[in-house]
């Protein structure tokens, strides 16, 4: 078994109640007939696939006060974050496999709960197109997947900011974006006045991948947890074509992978969300694929002979 990773517990949750396109509900079997137990156990990591939770089914109805699905929102959150709970209180890393990415706030609000009861620091990457810092004010679509670290720093209904008790879950400075390119015009007036740090793709090409990772690890040590939200349409849609809201020019192959390299040197990744994946959009499971090619180097598979 790794002695770098600690045993890894797979969450499957099929919905895709906070998003704009239907699919992402199709993710965590995508994810698993891409081999994503099998590349893990083979890297020595002990994997035990919890299978799916349950919730409700998306009734695809229009928003109201500004958030479409509310309530379907907060019952699958909820059930995430019992179960990522269970399986941190276990010694173990839950990887939630995805899903629409306003299960963020479930998951991150169990880490951040984990966190606080065992006195490790939380740092959250966020490995993202979008900086999903909408709140039902300023969304322009409702969907709930644009929300999540709005809630989690505190912005958003009760139900979502106080899922687990105490708010915010998150202050802005204990979270890192990486890889942003869409920004709605509102939302960025509220994450300039949040203090959000975004490392963003003009940033990105400007000093370089290894240069913006250096950055957005610093202060990482041996008392910290790191959560990876690894939303798939992160990367670039050239190659990674299947997710709802592809945005252009992403990080390509060599960037993502020396992102995955560069946190998985730390040895401090605690949690991980993979968020996103649509495989009604995506050709031949090809970005099922890929996500889980990035995700074994975030376990430490270099493709130099480093480990
Ligand atoms: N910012 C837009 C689009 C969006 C956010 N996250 C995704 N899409 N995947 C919104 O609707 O909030
Ligand atoms: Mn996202
Ligand atoms: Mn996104």
């Amino acid at each position: 078994m790794s002695r770098r990773f600690p045993p890894v517990s797979l969450i499957g949750v099929p919905t895709d109640v906070g998003a704009g396109h239907r699919g992402a509900s199709l993710g965590p079997e995508a994810l698993r007939i891409a081999g994503i137990g099998q590349a893990l156990a083979a890297r020595g990591v002990d994997v035990r696939d919890c299978g799916n939770l349950s919730g409700p089914p998306n009734p695809w109805q229009p928003p109201v006060h500004g958030y479409r699905h509310l309530e379907q929102v907060v019952e699958w959150n909820r059930a995430l974050m019992e179960a990522s709970l269970r399986e941190l209180r276990d010694g173990r890393m839950p990887v939630m496999l995805g899903g629409d990415h306003c299960l963020a706030i479930g998951s991150i609000t169990a880490v951040a709960r984990h966190c606080r009861d065992t006195g490790k620091k939380l740092r959250v990457l966020w490995l993202d197109a979008h900086a999903d810092f909408n709140t039902n004010e300023v969304t322009p679509s409702g969907n709930i997947h644009g929300m999540p670290v709005a809630c989690l720093c505190g912005l958003g209904p009760d139900a979502l900011t106080r899922l687990g008790g105490d708010a915010p879950v998150l202050r802005p400075e204990q979270v890192r974006q990486i890889g942003i390119r869409s920004v709605d015009p509102e939302e960025k007036r509220l994450v300039k006045q949040y203090g959000l740090d975004i490392y963003d793709m003009r940033y990105i090409d400007e000093v370089g991948m290894k240069a913006v990772m250096q950055q957005a690890l610093e202060g990482v040590d041996a008392d910290t947890h790191l959560h990876v939200s690894f939303d798939v349409d992160f990367i670039d849609p050239e190659i990674a074509p299947g997710v709802g809201t592809c945005v252009p020019g992403g990080p390509n192959y060599r960037e993502a992978q020396l992102v995955m390299e560069m946190i998985a040197d730390t040895g401090r990744m605690g949690s991980l969300d993979i968020v996103e994946l649509n495989p009604v959009l995506d050709t031949r499971n090809q970005t099922g694929r890929l996500a889980v090619d990035l995700v074994e180097s975030l376990f430490g598979k270099s493709t130099l002979m480093r480990d």
